[in-house]
């Protein structure tokens, strides 16, 4: 690494604490002496700073290097999409790209190819065709990983690790049809501009099968939400991989390598897998016997307009919102519970934004003054459902159990 770039890093992550939680400039001088601003995650030891880092209002500050910051969840109550500069951020490795010149931006395409490609940003968004648009959840395999019982390592991301965007880029098919990707094409790889600061650590590679690949959904995005990618978020290129764990979403895109084999790197081989089973669980405490590669999201439903703890008023119609989602199958029904799980009822299901998408849903609820025990259910297009229980494995992925929350009418 050359010393201006790490000067910039650390221009870039001072500029970060500078800001503390007011994130204007105004607030900038008072923000760096005032006590930072902090929010509980409901799980022993959640206790976190609220940080604005460069294009990001204040998240929730997991760890400081390299940057991993969680959507306060009060944000899925704001809109379907979620906002840019509120969007999580997720890396591995410490050396972080602060600064990419678009002009210097080079995607480059080798391996088993007729032509290699190396692509500049210009070429990429104009040679491949019209653009296409499609709005997906982006979801940490360790989404919610707070919450597991018993406890798991890793980071302690309360429900928050997971955005809505709409996307926008050309297929990734369209540019490995243009390099002429041969038939005996087994596996692609995947690598951003990001590195590792010990070079015993393994480079963050990863690899989708090439009919995956090849499947005309798998996208390479330069835009989310109508703008640039924020940098923290990937820019200027990243791989979308609608319905896929945000593992195979590579930020910073520079290197897409075809191979005639399946990929042996770390980041396949060793992290992001799960039991090789139905439920990709284990009992708690126990390691899997056999493993695969993370893939796609089971199905999931959040309230979003009540948190736990959370008042309405007694013998008055609210209406209870929430968002669906899964991985790619679309949401066919949403169940609602106001006694615990006694009785149920059909949400109504919002605007269909698309099978990636958010789903909202909304349901009238007139509560007896007194406790109240709220529980989400949703239902996919394929029949997978949430289970009543959760299921453990030992890196703690894939958490889909329903969510219970509790409110009180008065
Ligand atoms: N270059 C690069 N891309 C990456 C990662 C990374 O560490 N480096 N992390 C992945 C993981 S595990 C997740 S969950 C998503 C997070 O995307 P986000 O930071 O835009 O929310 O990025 C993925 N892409
Ligand atoms: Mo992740």
């Amino acid at each position: 690494m050359t010393a201006p770039a790490e000067d910039r890093r650390r221009r870039f992550l001072r500029q970060a604490c500078a800001l503390g939680a007011a994130g204007s400039l105004a607030g900038r001088a008072a923000a760096a002496l005032a006590a930072p601003s902090t929010i509980t995650l409901p799980f022993a030891n959640g206790e976190r700073e609220l940080v604005a880092y460069p294009q990001k209002r204040p998240l929730i500050r997991l760890t400081a290097r390299p940057p991993q910051l969680e959507t306060p969840f009060s944000v899925f109550a704001e809109d379907v999409i979620t906002p840019n500069d509120a969007f999580f951020v997720r890396y591995h490795l410490a050396n972080i790209p602060t600064q990419v010149d678009p002009a210097a931006y080079r995607l480059r395409v080798t391996g088993l190819v007729d032509a290699p490609l190396e692509l500049t940003l210009d070429q990429l968004k104009k040679d491949f065709g019209p653009p296409v648009e499609l709005v997906a959840v982006a979801q940490c395999s360790g989404n919610s990983r707070g919450f597991f019982e018993p406890r798991v390592a890793g980071g302690q991301l309360a429900n928050g690790a997971m955005g809505n965007a709409r996307w926008q880029g050309v297929p990734l098919k369209r540019v490995l049809e243009k390099a002429g990707i041969r038939a005996q094409a087994r596996q692609i790889t995947f690598e951003g501009l990001d590195r590792p600061v010990l070079p015993a650590t393994p480079e963050f590679v990863k690899a989708l099968d090439a009919a995956h690949a090849m499947d005309g959904e798998v996208m390479l995005a330069w835009s989310m939400n109508g703008a640039d990618l924020p940098m923290l978020n990937g820019y200027p290129v990243r791989l979308v991989v609608p319905g896929y764990y945000g593992t195979y979403w590579v930020k910073h895109l520079a290197d897409i390598k075809v191979l005639d084999r399946e990929f042996d790197g770390f980041w396949m081989q060793k992290a992001y897998r799960i039991p090789d089973n139905d439920c990709a669980c284990t009992p708690p405490g126990k390691a899997p016997e056999k493993t695969r590669p993370i893939g796609r999201f089971n199905v999931r439903s959040f309230i979003t307009s009540l948190q736990d703890g959370g008042r309405l008023p007694a013998g008055r119609r609210s209406t209870v919102r929430g968002i669906a989602f899964d991985g790619g199958q679309g949401i066919r029904e949403v169940q609602f519970s106001a006694d615990g799980g006694k009785s149920w009822k059909a949400a109504t299901l919002g605007q269909d934004l698309g099978r990636y998408s958010f789903r909202e849903w909304r349901i009238d609820l007139t509560p007896a003054a007194g406790r109240h025990t709220l529980l989400v259910r949703a239902t996919s297009n394929g029949g997978e459902t949430q289970p009543m229980q959760p299921a453990w494995n030992p890196a703690g992925y894939m958490r889909n159990v329903v969510e219970a929350i509790h409110v009180t009418a008065a």
